[in-house]
């Protein structure tokens, strides 16, 4: 193979989400990005490997794995299926999928630990490390919360701050506490390995400023501060059980930091599903093009390069650098434990198809600054730019077509007129494609919704429909339009790949790539499909719904509300340090969760078993007598006996108050805040909040045993 032949090639990866969370929309946005990319490579004829998966190691999993009563390896085989169903849904199709707990990562992360020892990177400490005297446990990571001291973001983690960006080390949290128990915590001495990248620095800063047309501005920036303040030791150990065990004497004990396997995955990853991954990892004909949001540039920027550039194995290095900012959920960051905001599993319920999901996260794509999701933009954009532009479009061409010509393709004769568009549209696809260079990836969607605005402007200036028109012009029209409807398929599939197959389908030819475009590929005599609608407008009504649904009003407002749920008690046993309490398990359908409750007077543990009951789901999650309550069960005390609230009906069921709107989701309540706010009784046997009656299903929740008398 001479040099001519020889294609370029391109590894294109997505961050590796933490598995043990449910990617919310902003988490797709350097997902759908790095898709968008790699199907765009394609479609020009370039050799790609596009790499996702899940990261799967980090204090994060041992706290969800903690607080769901499962092991790591459990909760992450859990959730990894959450991850692909998400990534499905969204039409991300990487060439490789994969987990940063695979065998394979396992033995290049130590092989590369290995080489760095042996090449003199690795050094040894002594380190301040947090300790929980009631846990009994190290503080590793994010088992530690506090503020931080550099920006005092009250949220920040044991080892970064999501706010300001800055890694954190033991000491940089003021008033840090336990993330397990909320109890202080204590320093401790421990030995732990660090990676110097200082003596790597040089090779930093070269790889910055060789690259710096091919990273984003953010990147720029922050690496630049970073080699600026000079380079310190990163450790790179980390005192837990579960994750890649530290192939050295003395630390059998310990793993790799997360953030030291993570970025090592994306080779992992590629090494399990392709034999030949040395050929794309360690060639200098490869191009690695990273996505992700901005709190993983320096790990992208300065780590994972320093370890690979330290191994002195020849992996190739970050060419392209593409970090985008937040995308927020009515100003505010999303969380899943707040209920706030819209993620995955969501919107893979909801009906809306990924095309339109797709679009909205690359019209708004957070390149300069953080964007705002909210309903009415997100209706605004699907309704008005892509149903009244590209959907019309294409709908008046098939059904034009069809009415007219039987679906059959009219002869063309092209007049300037026709080349001047042409012209027009060879313009704009040379913008699309330097947009694309540079990965600006909203600039060059804008680009095509132009082409198709063009479109909609020939079509309306020739009226074919016009029988003053000599029928040959009219002809002529609807074969450019036909060949630019085809135009259009080919540009949107990278960011719409469902609409793209759709269009391709309606014009009855296979997909075609880049090459095809402009060219007239739909011949005279050609017979297309019949029309098929493309998208439906999203009603005001729907998006009315959709907003109580996910409560905007309430996180605009700030007003409290209550969230009920039924659920069916599967489990009863008593709790080993309370002798007045049951730990029950308590499923709701698609979730099951653990309450501790103080019935042991009242209920046998038999007595209990199966019956449906009525669950407060917005309430702080506490940990008594050692055991935590993931929400509290409701029942009536009429001072002489207590009886339980419940209801005939499926468990997961919402609870709804007369006369109000239902709600879904509620923002988090603290008890004194539930105490505050809402009052709750029983009347007759049936249960009222602020004067209002339960309903589950239309049918009132009453209590048993307990005819009048408070709720708690
Ligand atoms: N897991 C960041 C995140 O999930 C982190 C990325 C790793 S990339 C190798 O937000
Ligand atoms: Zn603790």
């Amino acid at each position: 193979m001479n040099a001519e032949e020889k294609k370029e090639r391109f590894i294109v990866t997505s961050a590796l989400l933490y598995v043990n969370n449910v990617p919310h929309l902003g988490n797709l946005v350097c997902v759908v990005s790095a898709d968008v990319f790699a199907r765009y490579l394609k479609s020009r004829g370039k050799d790609v490997i596009s790499v996702l998966g899940t990261d799967e190691h980090g204090t994060t999993t041992e706290i969800k794995a903690l607080e769901e009563g499962l092991s790591p390896k459990e909760i992450t085989d859990k959730y990894v299926k959450i991850h692909k169903k998400i990534y499905d849904f969204f039409l991300c199709k990487p060439d490789c999928f994969g987990r940063t707990s695979s065998e394979e990562n396992k033995r290049i992360t130590i092989e590369l630990f290995n080489r760095l020892d042996e090449n003199g990177y690795i050094s040894e400490d002594e380190v301040d490390e947090y300790y929980c005297p009631r846990c009994n446990r190290v503080l590793a990571d994010r088992f530690v919360k506090g503020k931080c001291k550099i920006c005092g973001y009250e949220g920040a983690r044991g080892d970064q701050c999501e706010n300001c960006g800055s890694l954190l080390e033991t000491g940089q949290l003021e008033n840090p506490r336990c993330a397990i128990c909320n109890g202080d915590v204590e320093i401790i001495k421990s030995r732990h390995l660090f990676l110097e990248l200082s003596l790597l620095e040089d090779e930093l800063r070269e790889l910055l400023n060789s690259k710096r047309d091919m990273w984003s501005e953010n990147a720029i920036t922050m690496t630049e501060g970073w080699l600026n303040k000079g380079l310190q030791k990163r450790c790179i150990t980390r005192d837990l059980k579960w994750g890649i065990p530290v192939p050295k004497k003395g630390y059998e004990n310990k793993v790799f930091y997360s953030w030291f396997d993570a970025p090592i995955g994306y080779i992992g990853i590629t090494a399990e599903c392709r034999k030949e991954w040395k050929e794309w990892w360690k060639s200098e004909e490869t191009r690695l093009v990273q996505f992700m949001g901005k709190d993983n540039i320096p790990f992208h920027s300065i780590l994972f390069p320093a370890i690979l550039i330290g191994s002195s194995e020849g992996y190739v290095l970050v060419d392209t650098l593409s970090v985008n900012e937040y995308l927020n959920y009515y100003g505010g960051k999303f969380s899943k434990s707040a209920n706030r905001g819209l993620f995955g599993d969501d919107i893979v319920e909801l009906g809306i198809r990924a095309d339109a999901w797709r679009y909205y996260l690359m019209i708004n794509r957070p390149e300069k600054a953080d964007t705002d999701f909210t309903w009415d933009d997100f209706a605004d954009k699907l309704n008005n730019e892509l149903v009244a532009n590209l959907g019309n479009l294409i709908n008046r061409i098939m059904v034009f077509l069809d009415r007219n010509y039987g679906g059959v393709l009219p002869h063309a004769e092209l007049n300037e007129k026709d080349e001047a568009f042409f012209e027009e549209e060879k313009r704009l696809i040379e913008n699309v494609e330097n947009f694309f260079n540079r990965i600006q990836l909203k600039a060059a969607l804008k680009e095509i919704m132009r082409i198709s605005s063009l479109g909609n402007r020939y079509m309306q200036e020739n009226s074919p429909w016009d029988e003053s028109i000599p029928k040959e012009r009219r002809d002529s029209s609807m074969n450019v339009l036909a060949n630019l409807a085809k135009d259009l398929a080919i540009l949107i599939e990278p960011f719409m790949p469902g609409i793209s197959e759709d269009i391709f389908k309606q014009l009855n030819i296979q997909r075609l790539d880049w090459n095809s475009l402009m060219k007239p590929m739909l011949k005279e005599g050609h017979a297309v499909g019949k029309p098929i609608k493309l998208f439906s407008k999203i009603s005001a009504q729907e998006i009315e719904e959709l907003k109580r649904r996910f409560s905007e009003e309430l996180h605009m407002e700030d007003k409290k509300c209550l969230e009920l749920e039924v659920g069916l008690i599967k489990e009863a046993k008593e709790h080993p340090n309370a002798d007045k309490l049951f730990v029950l398990k308590v499923d709701f359908g698609d979730e099951e969760i653990q309450l501790v409750a103080g019935l042991k007077k009242y209920y046998t543990k038999e007595e209990l078993l199966g019956k449906k009951i009525i669950v407060v789901r917005n309430l702080k999650h506490a940990m008594l007598r050692g055991i935590e309550s993931q929400g509290m069960l409701l029942a009536a005390d009429d001072g002489n006996d207590v009886g339980l609230l419940s209801v005939d009906a499926e468990p997961g069921t919402l609870v709804s108050f007369e006369g109000e709107k239902k709600v879904r989701r509620c923002k988090e309540l603290t008890i004194d805040e539930l105490m505050e706010n809402f009052s709750m009784e029983v009347i007759n046997g049936e249960a009222f909040v602020n004067g209002k009656r339960m309903l589950a299903d239309g049918k009132p929740v009453r209590a048993e045993r307990i005819d009048n008398g408070r709720v708690r």
